[in-house]
């Protein structure tokens, strides 16, 4: 069945509704970075990739075409030019999606992680996708049945399908905890104190049509009945939703769209129910690519109240990372710049829950250095630099959990868990 109804909304986006776009006809255009432009662009819901060097990359439809050529805003088409460049480091892919993991190769491995380690490790199925796949958390503690009064935090991976390397990191911080548990007295000790959350493949059904039909699929498989598909995961958090029409778009077509509601995508009211369940003291969610720590606020230019200990835990983080492999990450506020959002996790997060929550955009930092295609033999060193950032947070989670939460928590964590055990 779930074959099925993968293969009619597939068949759909190919053959009609008459006026559907077909997503590949879109195209990696670069327009000159300048003040006028930045002003012009920034109404446009366009599907910014980057900027570097003073020119803005955009995946742009036919219809951004039309509408670019209408404001005279010159551009380059560039999808040609750098694919060769992209293509030269990649080593040669087993199968379509190489060592990435597809969503039942997730599945299977997260599942065996329990089965290896379950006194450490529980695989919970916290909602169902579109399309009915499982959205899976993997949590990891000591007495990882029980809710205990301890610390917690989150890391979610794959808002985005084309962010393939998103499921990695977190999948492998996992990973790493139960493997080094009885060897590493620092894993040990993090793992004991703390409820390690890890949710890697938040949009399921966007990463299969990623992996199998078209690679920069964005969004996740809603039929939004107008003859476009897909609704912006991380646009359709409740904070601030909608806000402006420049940090999400109102229109079903936009890579950036942001449903007809907050939480109208169950892949979200998951995620929304599991902080719901819990206490969670940190969040980060994974994306690609940037090579850059952003923190709340995205829907404003404008700082929060707490935009030094923000900046603080990023900037560590950041510094935590760069002796691994060199590379340089920093800590920004994400809307401090012309790219706005409304309505994403890390703003939800933030502005509901108090909690210090950081989009970690993953390499590479350009889209000439690899875009949303990370060399297979990279998946590790980027998972290597990502770690001590990881551990550093959990710790800080650890560190700062209230004594007086701890007592009080300690009379409530009774209370009956809805989540199904698997
Ligand atoms: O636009 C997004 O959702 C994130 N970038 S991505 O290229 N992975 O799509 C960034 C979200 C963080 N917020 C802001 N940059 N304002
Ligand atoms: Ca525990
Ligand atoms: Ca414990
Ligand atoms: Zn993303």
């Amino acid at each position: 069945m779930k074959k099925m109804l993968i293969f009619l909304s597939v068949f759909s986006i190919v053959f009609g509704p008459l006026g559907a776009q077909h997503v590949w006809d879109k195209e990696i255009i670069r327009v000159e970075k300048n003040p006028e432009i930045v002003n012009e662009l920034s109404g446009m819901n366009l599907d910014l990739l980057m900027e570097k060097d003073g020119v803005i990359y955009i995946v742009a439809s036919p219809r951004d075409l039309i509408a670019l050529s209408a404001k005279n805003i010159p551009y380059d088409i560039e999808s040609s030019t750098f694919y060769p460049e992209v293509q030269k480091d990649f080593t040669v892919q087993s199968g379509v999606n190489g060592q990435f993991h597809s969503y039942p190769e997730l599945e299977r491995d997260l599942m065996g992680l329990a089965d290896t380690y379950p006194e450490l490790a529980q695989v919970i199925d916290i909602g169902d996708s579109l399309e009915q796949r499982n959205i899976y958390a993997l949590k990891i503690s000591d007495n990882v049945g029980m809710q205990e009064n301890e610390a917690s935090v989150i890391f979610l991976g794959c808002h985005h399908a084309r962010e393939w390397i998103s499921v990695e990191v977190p999948y492998l911080l996992g990973k790493y905890l139960v493997e080094n548990y009885a060897t590493n007295t620092e894993a040990k000790r993090l793992v004991d104190n703390c409820e390690i959350w890890i949710v890697p493949l938040v949009n399921p059904d966007g990463l299969e049509f990623s992996i199998h039909f078209y690679r920069y699929w964005r969004k996740n498989m809603r039929n939004n009945g107008d003859g476009t598909y897909g609704v912006d995961l991380n646009r359709n958090y409740s904070y601030k939703w909608g806000w402006d029409n420049s940090g999400s778009s109102p229109d079903s077509v936009s890579e950036v769209y942001r449903g007809p509601g907050p939480f109208t995508e169950p892949e979200i009211q998951a995620v929304r129910n599991l902080f719901n369940q819990n206490n969670f003291q940190a969040l980060v969610s994974y994306h690609s690519f940037s090579q850059v720590i952003l923190y709340p606020w995205g829907y404003t230019e404008n700082a929060s109240e707490n935009e030094a200990l923000l900046f603080e835990i990023g900037d560590r983080m950041s510094q935590l990372m760069e002796p691994v492999n060199g590379r340089y990450y920093g800590a920004e506020r994400a809307g401090d710049g012309f790219y706005l959002t409304n309505g994403d996790t890390t703003d939800w997060s933030f502005g509901v829950y108090g909690i210090p929550s950081y989009t970690i955009e993953l390499p590479p930092e350009s889209r000439i250095k690899g875009g949303f295609f990370n060399s297979e033999s990279d998946i590790q060193p980027i998972f290597n630099e990502n770690l001590p950032a990881a551990l550093y947070l959990i710790d800080w989670c650890i560190q700062t959990y209230p004594q007086k939460v701890r007592a009080s928590q300690s009379q409530t964590q009774q209370k009956k868990r809805t989540l199904r055990i698997k």
